[in-house]
């Protein structure tokens, strides 16, 4: 190996640690729900606290650990067009770990379970569920977690500024008002970042903020603040984070079905657009989470309809738009890597549908906090941002060592998509019965699609564990194994 060699193997060793530890994670945190739908379903006879300790490490975990995958793929592709700092990405998953662990320890030793929401005042008054120190830690845990991920995208940010002179020409505006030629847009992956860039930068600062309200509350209870501001500093935060997830996952979508159809994927001008006005709407509709806040002004609300109906459509109208052409007559290769990546597509897609049916204020007002809710994020986090991560692990596998698939993985790609869209289906079911969401009990009328949901979830974890067995397959041969796959039927360089 030259040096340069040398090189993108540690750059990519950390890429490959942050994957690991994801995959594990969210083997780890399946279990979790699938033991909140046994309890729900009746099966097994959990004492309700128990149940909203796993509500809650279920939630954060899965939300942060999407969130470290997804960043592992921002970091590997975006590091292809710009310099990004290694020593970052280090205290990034530091960081993480050490969050990890207070949160963990908050809530299992210490009983915090406020769900990952922690909506203020509940952080404090728990009528004793749990106390200070639970609180302290698991508080104190989310914000050094979220300075790990500030420090993240400010340094994105400080690189792409560098190579492409500011955030707006890293979304491509300059191309956009025409004083650049279309064919020197920034690639989509220096566009996806950016907006991510943005968009988090803010959410992680308002959280960060709430957080640290927070925990003077709890410290001193004398100390309070209007709890609608901290709602919406709250779901600004959640909603934004969380949402980010896809919009780094889907760099994924667009480097691999490039390098698999061995064609460009162009950043046009549509496409420009059409993230730059993602940009604007996820910062703005966190909002959609206050509709039945009658204290808000009520032109906020009326936006918020009406943006989250648009949220998401134009950067998935023209990724899915995309990826149909690129693939159309390519003669792709199909396998996980691919095969992964495509179908993300239309879980998104998928999963968005029944977000704007609860985005309406009508639907809203009836099913919001129903198990309907989780249904939609479910889908779309399972089928669709998921899938991009499991892909590229996938992808990762076979550029680095050309680590071959076989028959079990390919039942696991088929498993994989029936158990989630089963997962998810229950809740939708539940949620159009009118189940509450968050129950640790639930009635008898209500107990068949959270049993259905539970063999369901146990399936889907069972094909999730044979992705990650490739995967550490992979890292016990990465040594011995050599790289240079042909990725497509026309010979790749
Ligand atoms: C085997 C797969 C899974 C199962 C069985 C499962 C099960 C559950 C259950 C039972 C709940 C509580 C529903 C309720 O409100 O009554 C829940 C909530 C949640 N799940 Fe999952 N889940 C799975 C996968 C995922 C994935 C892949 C993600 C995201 C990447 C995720 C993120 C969440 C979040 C954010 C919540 C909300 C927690 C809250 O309400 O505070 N889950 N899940
Ligand atoms: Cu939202």
């Amino acid at each position: 190996m030259n040096v340069n060699q040398v090189a993108e193997k540690t750059r990519n060793n950390q890429v490959v640690t942050y994957l690991a530890i994801s995959g594990i994670i969210v083997i780890a945190m399946m279990i979790f729900g699938i033991l909140m739908l046994l309890q729900q379903g009746g099966v097994i006879n959990l004492p309700p606290a128990t149940f909203y300790q796993f509500l809650t490490i279920h939630g954060t975990g899965m939300i942060g650990v999407a969130a470290l995958a997804a960043a592992a793929i921002m970091w590997y592709f975006l590091n292809k067009y710009v310099t990004l700092s290694q020593k970052i990405l280090r205290i990034n998953l530091a960081l993480f770990l050490i969050g990890v662990v207070m949160v963990i320890i908050g809530v299992f030793s210490f009983e915090y379970a406020s769900a990952w929401t922690f909506l203020y005042p509940l952080p404090a008054l728990s009528a004793n569920a749990w106390g200070t120190i639970g609180a302290l830690l698991y508080l104190g845990g989310m914000l050094v977690l979220g300075i790990g991920f500030l420090l993240f995208y400010l340094d994105a940010g400080r690189a792409i500024i560098k190579k492409y002179g500011s955030l707006g020409k890293g979304l491509g505006w300059d191309v956009i008002a025409g004083k650049k030629a279309e064919q020197d847009a920034p690639p989509g992956a220096v566009v996806a970042s950016t907006m991510v860039t943005i968009v988090n930068t803010t959410a992680i600062t308002a959280g960060a903020v709430v957080l640290i309200m927070n925990i003077i509350n709890v410290i001193n209870p004398s100390f309070t603040f209007d709890p609608l501001l901290a709602k919406n500093l709250t779901y600004a935060f959640g909603h934004i984070f969380a949402n980010a997830v896809i919009y780094m996952a889907v760099i994924a979508v667009y480097e691999i079905l490039q390098k698999y159809t061995d064609r460009p994927w162009k950043s046009s001008k549509s496409f420009l657009v059409a993230w730059t006005m993602s940009t604007v709407f996820t910062l703005i509709i966190y909002t959609h989470h206050l509709l039945m806040d009658s204290v808000m002004p009520k032109w906020t609300l009326i936006m918020a309809q009406v943006l989250s109906y648009s949220n998401g459509l134009p950067v998935l109208v023209v990724t899915a738009y995309g990826a149909l052409m690129i693939v159309y007559k390519s003669g792709i290769k199909w396998d996980m890597a691919s095969g992964l990546t495509y179908v993300a597509m239309f879980g998104w897609v998928l999963g968005v549908v029944p977000a704007i049916i609860d985005a309406t204020i009508v639907v809203n007002h009836v099913m919001h906090n129903t198990k309907w809710v989780p249904g939609h994020f479910h889908m779309y986090m399972g089928l669709g941002a998921l899938a991009m991560i499991f892909g590229f692990m996938y992808y990762v596998a076979k550029v680095e060592c050309n680590m071959r698939i076989n028959m079990l993985d390919k039942m696991a790609f088929v498993i994989y998509i029936l158990g989630i869209m089963g997962v998810s289906g229950s809740f939708l079911v539940s949620g159009a019965i009118s189940t509450p969401r968050r129950w640790a009990t639930h009635f008898p009328d209500w107990i068949g699609p959270a049993q259905f949901g539970a063999v369901s979830g146990i399936c889907l974890v069972m094909a999730v564990s044979i992705f990650v067995w490739h995967f550490v397959r992979f890292l016990m041969n990465r040594n011995t194994l050599n790289a240079g796959s042909d990725f497509s039927k026309k010979k790749l360089a």
